[in-house]
């Protein structure tokens, strides 16, 4: 047994420090682009994002209706797996068919396209059925796929890459995870991951941690994975781009996973909530709620992503409703202008700058009692003396 040195901190215990904003970090400046795979250092990589966004492998959440509305807004989503080969594959190319909606000018230099200009949509697998689930969703048209677990940190997702690896060398990219420490992260680069997804515990239907004591906070995890990825580009040339997963609250903490080095971030809760997910929408008392479920609670029953066997044994995650937000363009639109805020902030006009020069420090507990400070907020009953 061995007790780590430091605390496991969570992305809201830091904050931004100001750096000089020049003439030159304006909105129109700011490039929010992303590499979504692996490359060569100083190289382009197959895939980049305009979005540094990508939806959770879920089913509350990756539906094609999603993933076209997404991929149009610059970022991509992932279908998830946790359905019959066919029926993903089906919903892969659902979107691969959505090719003349980026014919028109507004959308087209934002979009993610492939070089035929169809939207591009990824695609979970695990690491069980890999053998006949990847060649159906590569036949279908997904242009990246991502090993979709809770602990990614096995022999089985190392075998899950050779497999691609030798079926189709560098023609298949897959994604691995997750993890939460830089010795996982260099097993699955070795392994030929095309990128590596962070955090475990921290979703905001998960409950690993309460269930298996398994976990870490993201702030923790992802400077420890950063610091692999970059030794790791040193050492051997290929850069493995990082996906922060899980746990972002608000908007504020995308742009702390993208300071602290995260390359994009994915999320569950933030796409549940909009028109576009394929959950129900429901009204309680006079508000609006979408339904959000995990994929480790019982309606799920994604006995894969978990490693057990058949019909679960226990649940790792909650099946419950969050606030209605509207549309997906709305919300990553505003976003999108919070995060080029924040560079600007910072000085920054380009995510690899931000990664490099960003200056973050750690709150205290006194830092956030202030920021909590009580204000009554207006209501039209108190105005009135009612
Ligand atoms: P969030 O964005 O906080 O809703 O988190 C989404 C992430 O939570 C997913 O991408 C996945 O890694 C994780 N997840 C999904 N289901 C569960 C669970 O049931 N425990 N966790």
């Amino acid at each position: 047994m061995k007790i780590l040195p430091e605390i496991s901190r969570t992305l809201s215990e830091y904050l931004l420090i100001p750096g000089l904003t020049t003439e030159d970090c304006t909105p129109d400046n700011v490039d929010l682009g992303a590499p979504l795979v692996r490359h060569r250092v100083g190289e382009e990589p197959a895939i980049r994002i305009a979005t540094p966004m990508v939806s959770a492998i879920m089913q509350a959440v990756s539906s094609p209706t999603l993933a076209v509305a997404l991929a149009q807004a610059g970022g991509l989503s992932f279908i998830h797996q946790n359905q019959l080969i066919e029926d993903q594959a089906a919903d892969v190319l659902a979107v691969k068919r959505h090719k003349e909606d980026v014919r028109t000018g507004e959308t087209r230099h934002r979009a993610t396209v492939d070089g035929a200009m169809r939207l591009r949509v990824g695609a979970g697998i695990n690491s069980r059925d890999f053998k006949d689930r990847i060649p159906a969703l590569t036949e279908a048209g997904a242009d990246v796929l991502c090993l979709d677990s809770s602990d990614g940190y096995s022999v089985h997702q190392a075998r899950t890459l050779e497999f691609a690896r030798e079926a189709y060398g560098d023609d298949v990219l897959v994604g691995a995870g997750n993890v939460v420490d830089g010795r996982a992260f260099r097993y699955l680069a070795d392994a030929g991951a095309a990128f590596v997804k962070v955090g475990i515990g921290g979703g905001a239907i998960c409950t690993t941690r309460a269930q298996k004591g398994i976990g870490r906070g993201q702030a923790s995890a992802l400077l420890d994975v950063v610091q692999a990825r970059d030794a790791y580009a040193q050492e051997t040339g290929a850069y493995v781009p990082l996906c922060c997963d899980g746990g972002l609250l608000d908007d504020s903490h995308m742009a702390m996973a993208l300071a602290m080095g995260a390359d994009f971030i994915m999320l569950g809760r933030y796409f549940a909530r909009l028109d576009e997910s394929p959950s129900r929408k429901l009204q309680i008392g006079d508000q609006w709620f979408k339904e959000y479920w995990g994929e480790g609670s019982r309606r799920a029953q994604n006995a894969a992503r978990y490693g057990q066997r058949g019909r679960m044994v226990f649940e790792e995650g909650v099946d419950g409703y969050v606030p209605y937000a509207g549309s997906l363009s709305d919300n990553v639109g505003r976003t999108r202008a919070k995060l080029t805020s924040t560079m600007i902030s910072c000085g920054s006009t380009n995510l690899r700058d931000f990664h490099r020069d960003a200056l973050l420090v750690p709150v205290s507990a006194e830092s956030f009692k202030q920021t909590g400070a009580e204000v009554q907020l207006r209501h039209p009953a108190i105005d009135s003396g009612q």
